[in-house]
């Protein structure tokens, strides 16, 4: 029988992706396609986990009994969304423990907001608002991504944080109307989370080592400049409907192209921030380490319960 060589095989694949039938996990793939998705899929679901530490910091001290369970239910969403992640990448032939063990060690990224502190109450507003919505804006392409198990994944994450979205707005709007103590914190959160907001979109397009190839593979459909600009777009008449100021003096509004201009980013605070220096990433990643020893015990127990359950049954 005639061997198929590997310029066929990846002939074959790239005919299956441009015309959208999915990829999935016993499909044959480029070496280099699963390396790409185990990357981005694991620091998603890294994003996610380490995602909940800014808002779970504010559970035990939400305003009132409705605040704090819906800011509860919020942090566990995010949890499952790193559990349903961290099973997309366990297709890949990835091992969980040991992506894990790489965001420990800091091998592996997670997204760059989450390395900002949240001081007040208004944060969780502005993080529902911004850092969701920024999210979603990149997270519902991804439903349409040539990967059957992160898409699948993604039609229910989009869901969810879309709710988030709009608890998060919905925070802001009470505050924004409030007295003008709390008008001023919400602002104050706008002023602090709306330039890392954009930065979640990553690097400019020329920046962007991996765009071209995941665009080619149809992991990403939009480029991160394109997400950034539907994010801004959509997001500063938000800000004018509840009276709050985007804190961009070049933000303006470009009646030729239909779009938003907006000021320059600080590409180097970015980097910093991705490369450990951010205001909370040694915090963060202490508390992923300590959790996972902490629990150890749980996880010892469960093991030697389900090895007895097993032996009981070959018994
Ligand atoms: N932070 O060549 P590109 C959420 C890295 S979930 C840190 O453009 P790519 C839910 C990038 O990894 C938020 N690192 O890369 C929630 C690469 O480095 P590497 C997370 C960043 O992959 C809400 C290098 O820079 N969402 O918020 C960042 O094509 C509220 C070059 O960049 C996802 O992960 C960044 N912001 O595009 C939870 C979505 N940007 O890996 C709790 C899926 C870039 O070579 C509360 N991911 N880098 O070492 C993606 O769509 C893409 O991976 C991008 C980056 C768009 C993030």
């Amino acid at each position: 029988m005639k061997e198929i060589s590997l310029v066929d095989l990846e002939n074959r694949f790239q005919k299956k992706v441009d015309s959208e039938i999915r990829i999935e996990p016993n499909d044959w793939m480029p070496e280099e396609y699963r390396r790409t998705l185990i990357r981005q899929i694991s620091q998603h679901a890294h994003s996610e986990v380490v995602g909940m530490l800014p808002e779970g910091n504010w559970i035990t001290r939400a305003p009132n009994l409705r605040r704090k369970a819906v800011l509860l239910a919020k942090v566990q969403d995010e949890a499952g969304h790193g559990l349903y992640l961290y099973s997309a990448v366990e297709t890949l032939g990835a091992d969980r423990e040991q992506t894990i063990d790489d965001l420990h060690s800091g091998k592996a990224k997670y997204s760059s907001i989450f390395n900002y502190p949240t001081p007040t109450w208004a944060d969780m507003g502005a993080i529902g608002w911004l850092v969701d919505g920024a999210a979603i804006m990149n997270q519902v392409p991804l439903c349409r991504c040539s990967y059957g198990p992160y898409a699948r994944a993604m039609v229910r994450v989009c869901k969810e944080e879309s709710f988030h979205q709009r608890q998060g707005f919905e925070i802001m709007t009470v505050l924004a109307q409030g007295t003008p103590e709390q008008k001023a914190m919400a602002q104050d959160a706008l002023d602090r989370f709306w330039w890392p907001a954009l930065m979640m979109f990553g690097p400019n397009d020329d920046e962007s080592k991996h765009s071209k190839q995941s665009m080619k593979w149809k992991i990403k459909r939009f480029s991160n400049d394109d997400l950034r600009q539907q994010f801004v777009d959509v997001t500063v008449p938000q800000a004018k409907l509840i009276g709050l100021t985007i804190p961009d003096p070049d933000l303006k509004w470009n009646e030729k192209t239909g779009h938003y201009e907006f000021g320059e980013i600080n590409w180097d605070e970015f980097w910093q921030v991705v490369e450990g220096n951010g205001p909370c990433n040694f915090d963060r990643i202490k508390a992923r380490k300590d959790a996972k020893e902490k629990g150890m015990w749980v996880r010892k127990a469960a093991s030697a319960h389900a090895a007895k359950r097993a032996a009981r049954k070959t018994a």
